[in-house]
Order: structure tokens, then C-alpha cells, then sequence
């Protein structure tokens, strides 16, 4: 029995946690860690809320709350997301805790007391309207390496250049626009040059490694290391332990990575058992594992293990796991965009065992790939329910329909039942080689050749024959069966442990009765069943295919707006819709003047019926947002868009289902919505809260209203 250590990235509290993030590091260490549990090892499985930062500040900035409400928020949110999935950690800490701040300061005044520190004059961008120094990313300009526009001070989306905010053209502040200014500034450094040697001692021997993550590293360190700035001109942060600091915050980075020891102190002290985390850093028997996404690898494998190294004593990352990217239809997840789904969206479609067993069977890891939902739904039926869940229950009720007494001492192996066990140990010996070098897909795909071998043994093995002629042959066929249902159903505890404990139960091992999930499921001997009857143990996933999008949206342009001579709230609209010009009646007059209208770009539904409003033709609808108090006209952020361009609800367009009546509408969840852009329109659609798309960018209301308002 050995310790391990499974740290894994502790997300951003500030938007919904997706389905990206889970097959990007969660469902991979969780699935490692129960793992290593069944074989007898004891782990510490530490994650966690990193609450500071831009990413935080920028949330609250553009929705007008304090980043400690946008943390708090999402730090539960997170938390309880993993929960659902199973996804269960020992410590989800939070980078606001004391013992947080207290290990930070720690670990900075000793690297200060050992010249680890320095101190430099930098040039950094200050909005003078703001009157403050703006993080990188609060400035967009022009790249300047691509012509791409809005480019972050950062770092380019578009060509992915690393930038200075000082080489955009024409940079402004993203909060108020206003050009900034670059004044000089003081910071304090980490001397990341001198570690460059023993950083790549260290790296030796790290060929198990993925090659990808070995290779990015090693070609980071030589181009050299230089001194990195870990203060930062903010409020919002980790206090800088140091006079005339008192304005300047660590650097998020730099802190974010002690959540894990600081983490690990927080469980110890709530386990009663103080010094526990001193076992996991400095028992150098303890292998510490990392799982990440591919965008934090230069923070593990450079950073993390030299801050490490620059205070002595601690163990060193053992492996450095790094995940490709998950895309959804080919496109890369983004919640602020619409694109694929949250873990709160996916679990009302299909059981977290679902969830876990098709994340598993794409695991993206040694490239991107692809989650789609016909992909989701044929693996879980083809693989899970009909290979597996079918075998467990054709055996059990037959077992059960018969009267039939199973154990060991009725096992008469013959030449074919040792053949069959023989391939089980096979199957079982790469499974666990696969997953001890946390080869997910790899060791899932053993589990389905155990699987599908199950099936032919048990159908060439005929029981249904052998029960009218040879009793005792029949039973210890049966006894066979049983044996490999529970080794199938043991290997795939750790990928989807909800269902492996029923499954468990309706075989009626005896083993897993006494001791839960050990690995003493993987052999034969003291394996006892007795099978109970019921009900198949999966339900087939049945999930909508087809485009759910009825509702025709697209850009209109307001021509003519008069008074409808017969209501004194409506107006009576020619809304002009490209190819064509329609009639549309309105119930705004109690909050916008003609004027106000004519010229406007709307949101129009297009295909609805006609219908006659106090004997006005209205064909069709315009949409608005109503808060309670404040009505606003839906408005594309893009101005370039024309009348007649379409408007989209996530990645689905208009289904071209027809006309539809006004009665159908109800069936169309329209609110408005927080997100990292403001706020912004968006629709309930096949479960996901995706939002409304014109162009390339979202859809707003021209008057701000509240988040929650209803479109109508
Ligand atoms: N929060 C980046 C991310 O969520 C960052 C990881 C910190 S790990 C110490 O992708
Ligand atoms: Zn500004």
C-alpha cells in the first residue's frame, strides 16, 4: 500500500463549470483515484475554487458585482456540480481561506529572505478615467500580428500571440473605452532564471511522460527562463506581504498553485489530523500526481515545481497529466457562446453513469475530440446498455427463473471456462497497466472486449439447453458467467460507480457484500452469488436528435411606425426583413416614441401565422425584454448585421418546420441572462441554456435591464 497525491487544476470560479472542463482534468483523476482506493492505496484528492484574478474581476466588472459574489457563486456551483457527477473530492478548498493567504505568505517571505525575490520598475497600462492600472486583459486593441480586432492585452484569440498590451494598435480600456496611458509601476519578481538547470536535471527520466507535455516543456525551458512578475497592480487578491505593497496583490498564478498544499492543510485540520499533508509533501515515497488542461502545462511543469524546488524539502511532481481539448460538433466549447453543454444542462438530459461512461470512451487524450450527442446516445445503448447491461441481465434472470444455487464448489472448469478465465486475467492485467498510466480510453476499451467476450461465452455456453440435460454442467457455466460479470462489472467501477454498485447487488456477490470495491473482485476465489430478479439494469438513453429550433429569427429593420387607430397601446410596424416587408403590432407605445423606432435593428420571429390584432394584420412578433420595470427592444452587438441575416439559438438554426401558431411560442424559454459579455439574450433549447446568436456575437437589449427578464 502506498500514498499518492492527485492534485487537479482548481477551475475559475467564474463561469458555469462544461463539459470540456470535466474531460479536460475531473473525470480523469476522479476515475484514477477511485482506482488506485479499490487496489488499497490511501490518496489525497485535492481541487478547489481559484477565486482571484481577471477572470473573476472581469465577470463582476462587466455585471456590476463585487468578484467575492461572482466567487461565491460559482465556488458552490462547482462544488456541487462535481458532486452530481460522482466527481468526489477530498478537499475542494477555496483560495480565499486564511490558511491560503497564511501558506502564500509563507512561501513569499522566505523566497524574499533568499533572494529568490527582486524587485523591477515596469511600464503598465493605466485607464486615467478609471484612474487605476488595468490588467492586461482589460485593454483590446488591433493585433498586431494578425490585423484581428478585439485582440486581448494578453494574448490574441485569434493568431494566439502572447502580447504586451503596449504592442496593440489603437488599444482601449474594455471598461470605459477611453484610450489608456503606460505609467511606471513597481513589482516583485520570482528569479524563475535560476532554477533553469536543475529544472532540467529534474526532467530527466520523465520519458513516461506523455511525449506532448515532455516535449512543450523542455523546448519552454530552453529558450530560456527569465524573472516572471508575481505582483499585480489590483485589489482584488492574495495581499502582498510587504510595505509599500499594500495596493498590489500576488499574482494569481502564483498563488492559485499553494491551493494545493493550502488545500491539503484545510483537510488535514478538518480531519483532526494537522500534520496529514506533511506526509503527502515530504515523504519522499508519495507520488504526486497532476491533471490539468493542455493550457496549464508551463504552470506545472515549470513554475509550480520550481517554487517547490526554491523552498526545499518538498516532494516534486511525480507526473504531470495534461489533457487535448474537447469540442462540441467540431467547435470549441464555450458556455459564453452556447456551445456544448454545462454539467448542470447535460445531467437533466441523461444520468451522471451516462455522462461518465461516454466522457470516458472520448477521453481527448492524446488529441482533440469531438463530443456529439447521436455519438453519445448509440455509444451508451450500443455499449454500456446493450453489451453490458443486457448480459448482467439475461444471466440473472435466468439464474433467478430457474431456482438455480450458484457457488464456487459447483465450478467444474473445462477446457473452454479456462480458456475464458485466462482471457479475464489477460483483459485485467492491461486494464490496470492502462490506468496506472491514467490511459482512460485505453482501459475502457478492455473493459469492452471483457464485455463482449462475456456475451459469446454465455451464448455458446447455452444454459437455456443445458438445464433440461446436464443440471450441474449448466450451473457451472453459470458459476463462469458470474465470475466474469463481476470482474466487468469490478473494471468498470471506477469509470461509472453508480451503476457497478446496483450491478453489484443483482449479481449477489458476496465478496463486494463484505468488503465494497477491492480489488479482490479481480479474482476468482470466495467468489459467491446468489442473483436477484428484477427489472434490466439500464434504461435506454433516449435523446432529441433533430434541430429543436421552430422559431424563425431573424434581423429586421423598423420602416414606419404609427399609431394603431384603434388601441392605444400598440403600434402598428413595416418591419423590413431583407427579401421582404411585414406588418407587425406592437404593445410599445408606453415605452418608446415613434421616433425611438424607426431605424431600429430588431429581433423579429418570422414565421408565425398571421393574425389581426383590433383589425390590424400582425405577421409576426417582435422580441423584447421586460424586467418588471424597464422594457427594451432585443439588439444585435453587432451593427454590421443587415435586415433578413438570421439569427440563431446556439448552434441551431430555424428548423424550416413551417408557420407555426402564437400557442407554440409557449414552448419557448426566452430570458436574459448574465454572461462574461453582460447581459445577454438567451433560450432554453434541448435542455442547454444556450444564447442567442446574430452573426458571430450575441444579442443584448439596447436599454439595460435586469438579469432574469423575461422575453416576450
Ligand atoms: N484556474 C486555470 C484554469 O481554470 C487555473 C488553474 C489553476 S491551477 C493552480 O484553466
Ligand atoms: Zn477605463
Amino acid at each position: 500500500m502506498s500514498k499518492i497525491l492527485v492534485n487537479v487544476a482548481l477551475p475559475y470560479a467564474n463561469g458555469p463549470i462544461h463539459l470540456g472542463h470535466v474531460a479536460g482534468a475531473y473525470l480523469n483523476s476522479d476515475i484514477f483515484v477511485r482506482f488506485q482506493r479499490m487496489h488499497g492505496n490511501e490518496v489525497m484528492f485535492v481541487s478547489g475554487s481559484d477565486e482571484h484574478g481577471t477572470p473573476a474581476t472581469l465577470a463582476a466588472d462587466r455585471l456590476n458585482i463585487s468578484p467575492k459574489e461572482i466567487a461565491d457563486r460559482y465556488h458552490k456551483e462547482h462544488a456541487e456540480a462535481f458532486r452530481n457527477l460522482d466527481i468526489i473530492f477530498d478537499i475542494y478548498t477555496r483560495t480565499t481561506y486564511p490558511e491560503h493567504r497564511d501558506t502564500v505568505a509563507e512561501f513569499f517571505l522566505d523566497f524574499n529572505s533568499k533572494g529568490l525575490l527582486s524587485e523591477h520598475t515596469m511600464v503598465a497600462p493605466f485607464c486615467p478615467k478609471d484612474n487605476r492600472f488595468m490588467p492586461d486583459r482589460y485593454i483590446e486593441g488591433k493585433c498586431p500580428n494578425c490585423g484581428f480586432e478585439p485582440a486581448r492585452g494578453d494574448q490574441c484569440d485569434n493568431c494566439g500571440k502572447i502580447l504586451d498590451p503596449q504592442e496593440l494598435i489603437s488599444p482601449k480600456c474594455v471598461l470605459c473605452g477611453t484610450a489608456p496611458e503606460f505609467r511606471e509601476t513597481k513589482h516583485m519578481f520570482f528569479r524563475l532564471d535560476l532554477f533553469q538547470d536543475r529544472l532540467i536535471q529534474w526532467l530527466e527520466g520523465k520519458e513516461f511522460w506523455r511525449h506532448s507535455v515532455l516535449a512543450f516543456t523542455r523546448n519552454f525551458i530552453k529558450a530560456g527562463l527569465r524573472e516572471r512578475p508575481i505582483t499585480r497592480d489590483i485589489e482584488w487578491g492574495v495581499p502582498v506581504p510587504l510595505e509599500g505593497y499594500e495596493h498590489k496583490r500576488i499574482y494569481v498564478w502564483f498563488e492559485a498553485l499553494l491551493g494545493y498544499i493550502s488545500g491539503a492543510k484545510v483537510l488535514s485540520e478538518r480531519l483532526g489530523k494537522k500534520d496529514y499533508w506533511k506526509e503527502f509533501y515530504f515523504d519522499r515515497d508519495v507520488k504526486m500526481y497532476h491533471f490539468m488542461g493542455k493550457d496549464n502545462i508551463i504552470f506545472h511543469t515549470i513554475i509550480w515545481p520550481a517554487m517547490l524546488m526554491g523552498r526545499g524539502e518538498y516532494n516534486l511532481p511525480y507526473i504531470v497529466v495534461a489533457n487535448e481539448f474537447l469540442t462540441f460538433n467540431g467547435q470549441q466549447f464555450s458556455k459564453s457562446r452556447g456551445i456544448g453543454y454545462s454539467v448542470d444542462e447535460i445531467l437533466k438530459l441523461a444520468s451522471k453513469d451516462y455522462v461518465r461512461y461516454y466522457m470516458s470512451s472520448i477521453m481527448p487524450e492524446s488529441s482533440d475530440t469531438d463530443f456529439n450527442i447521436e455519438d453519445f446516445q448509440s455509444r451508451v445503448n450500443g455499449e454500456l446498455i446493450d453489451k453490458f447491461g443486457n448480459y448482467i441481465h439475461r444471466l440473472t434472470s435466468f439464474i433467478a427463473n430457474n431456482n438455480l444455487a450458484i457457488s464456487s464448489f459447483e465450478a467444474r472448469p473445462d477446457e473452454t471456462d479456462r480458456h475464458a478465465l485466462e482471457f479475464a486475467r489477460e483483459r485485467i492485467s492491461s486494464y490496470n497497466d492502462f490506468l496506472e498510466k491514467v490511459e482512460i480510453k485505453k482501459a475502457l476499451g478492455e473493459w469492452l472486449e471483457l464485455v463482449k467476450f462475456a456475451n459469446s461465452y454465455f451464448n455458446s455456453a447455452q444454459p437455456w439447453r443445458l438445464v433440461k440435460t446436464d443440471v450441474s454442467q449448466c450451473v457451472s457455466k453459470l458459476y463462469h458467467s458470474l465470475v466474469l460479470a463481476q470482474y466487468s462489472t469490478a473494471l468498470l467501477y471506477p469509470f461509472v460507480p453508480g451503476a457497478s454498485a446496483r450491478i453489484m447487488e443483482i449479481i449477489g456477490s458476496s465478496k463486494y457484500q463484505e468488503k465494497g470495491f477491492t480489488a479482490d473482485l479481480l479474482s476468482q476465489e470466495g467468489s459467491e452469488f446468489k442473483p436477484a430478479k428484477g427489472e434490466p439494469p439500464f434504461q435506454k438513453l433516449a435523446l432529441i436528435k433533430e434541430n429543436p429550433n421552430f422559431a424563425d429569427l431573424r434581423i429586421g429593420e423598423i420602416m414606419e411606425a404609427r399609431e394603431h387607430p384603434d388601441a392605444d397601446k400598440l403600434y402598428v410596424l413595416k418591419v423590413n426583413l431583407g427579401t421582404n416587408e411585414i406588418q407587425l403590432v406592437a404593445g410599445l407605445r408606453k415605452h418608446y416614441t415613434a421616433d425611438e423606432l424607426v431605424g431600429r435593428k430588431i429581433v423579429v420571429i418570422a414565421n408565425l401565422k398571421p393574425t389581426k390584432l383590433r383589425g390590424e394584420v400582425s405577421q409576426g412578433m417582435l422580441l423584447a425584454a421586460d424586467d418588471g420595470e424597464k422594457v427594451s427592444l432585443l439588439a444585435p452587438l453587432d451593427g454590421k448585421l443587415r435586415a433578413g441575416d438570421p439569427v440563431k439559438i446556439g448552434e441551431y438554426g430555424f428548423n424550416n418546420s413551417g408557420k407555426i401558431e402564437l400557442d407554440k411560442l409557449k414552448a419557448l424559454e426566452l430570458r436574459m441572462e448574465a454572461s462574461l459579455s453582460g447581459t445577454v439574450a438567451t433560450a432554453i433549447l434541448d435542455g442547454r441554456r444556450v444564447e442567442i446568436l446574430a452573426g458571430e456575437a450575441q444579442v443584448t437589449s439596447h436599454r439595460p435591464v435586469k438579469e432574469g427578464a423575461q422575453i416576450r
